[in-house]
């Protein structure tokens, strides 16, 4: 029997930081799984090299289940971000050797293609109504079917979602920058950019919005129905999701339909958003959500309710989790949408993939397991950068979500 031999933890800054955990069998093969919690990261270096990583040596990495039930249950402290990452790089890891040994990529073990390829949609930005304008038409005439967009608030300095460089990578600065957050600026001003774009380019492609958190249920409610003739795909994260009982309020006040979860990490935590169909879509991912294993518990609660999946993809989910995401995606019944923002050339120096973007679909070569590589003396030029993600503060200094 084949067993696990060696579990490593590499932490590097290719363009941004990663962590990621590469494990190896006796018979020599080996499986990655991306373990990178954005601002956060030693700490899940630490919970796998000093807790997980001495407890899989020998292990049947066969043993899939077992192994997350072992790590999850074993642990006594349940779920949280940091648990979950750590658990869901396990899971991935020896997803993508199963996926070796068998010869087959991981989707066909998850029961094969469901579709052709995979919808995605990336973000579209800009400091100010005209350059946003200027950005969706750029990703319209790439060829994208789905577009989020962003722009700052007038008076407001630092905005969630602006881009400043190639992508948008909000993790910027060794400590949290703080940025001004008024929500009565941000309801009088987003819904009349989010017209502007549909006015500018009609409702022939999907518009979506990531509210980010920052409102309370009766606001959330308010902005809702103030977009409801801009026939949103979703507005995103409304409202903070910890309880989440909060998003029975919007429901009683509009049906522009509503996507959270990037930032839960297990299917208690969105339970009764799926069961009570208090959201259209979950975000949770194969990153912080447990791998490969748990994200298919909550895709399969979530399909009993017609509630699609709509995962978190940003650049701080590395090449690996993209690789991962896709591999699901391809073949839950309830898929919805898959969130892709190109990572920059640094990341695909150290990361090669074999996910491809055409007409706004991803797709995937036949390589067995998740078709990913890692090329860790390239990732030892770019040496782990620390940084924070921002935080919001209400223009009386009083802290706000972020
Ligand atoms: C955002 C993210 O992509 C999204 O939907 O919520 O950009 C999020 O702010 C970052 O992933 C945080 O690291
Ligand atoms: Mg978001």
């Amino acid at each position: 029997m084949s067993t696990i031999e060696r579990a490593e933890v590499f932490v590097a800054s290719p363009g941004r930081n990663f962590v990621t955990l590469r494990i190896t069998t006796s018979d020599g093969v080996t499986g990655l799984g991306d373990a990178t919690l954005n601002g956060r990261e030693l700490a899940v270096a630490s919970y796998l090299r000093d807790h997980l990583v001495p407890l899989l040596i020998g292990r049947d990495p066969a043993r899939i289940e077992d192994i997350w039930q072992y790590l999850y249950r074993g642990a006594y402290w349940r779920r949280g971000p940091v648990t979950m990452t750590a658990i869901a790089a396990v899971d991935v890891a020896l997803w993508d050797i199963k996926g070796k040994v068998a010869g087959l990529p991981v989707y066909q073990l998850l029961g094969g293609r469901s579709r052709d390829g995979v919808l995605v949609y990336s973000h579209a930005s800009g400091t100010d109504v005209p350059s946003l304008l200027d950005d969706v038409a750029r990703f319209r005439d790439l060829g994208y079917q789905a577009i989020r967009a962003q722009t700052g608030v007038p008076g407001l300095g630092g905005s969630y979602g602006v881009r400043k460089g190639v992508v948008y990578e909000p993790a910027n600065s060794s400590l949290p920058d703080e940025q001004p957050w008024s929500t009565e600026a941000y309801l009088d001003f987003a819904p009349t950019y989010l017209a502007a774009v549909r006015e500018k380019f009609g409702s022939g492609f999907h518009l979506l919005h990531d509210v980010h958190h920052r409102l309370t249920p009766i606001e959330a409610a308010r902005f809702g129905k103030s977009v409801e003739d801009l026939r949103l795909f979703w507005m995103e994260d409304p409202t903070p999701a910890e309880n989440q009982e909060a998003f029975r309020l919007i429901r009683q006040h509009t049906t522009t339909p509503i996507a959270t979860g990037e930032v839960l990490n297990s299917i208690w935590d969105v339970k009764d958003l799926i069961t009570e169909q208090l959201i259209d879509y979950v975000r949770t991912t194969v990153v912080h959500a447990g791998g490969i294993t748990h994200l298919r518990r909550i895709f399969d609660l979530a399909a009993l309710y017609q509630v699609r999946t709509g995962s978190h993809g940003a650049t701080d989910l590395s090449p690996i989790s993209l690789a991962a995401a896709v591999h699901v995606d391809l073949t839950v019944p309830n898929f919805g949408i898959q969130e892709y923002m190109p990572h920059v050339a640094e990341t695909m120096e150290v990361f090669r993939t074999g996910v491809s973007l055409a007409n706004g679909l991803l797709d995937l070569d036949e390589t067995p397991g998740l078709g990913v590589e890692y090329d860790e003396k390239a990732a030892e030029r770019f040496p782990y950068d620390p940084k924070y993600l921002p935080v919001a503060r209400r223009l009386d200094g009083s802290v706000h979500d972020w």
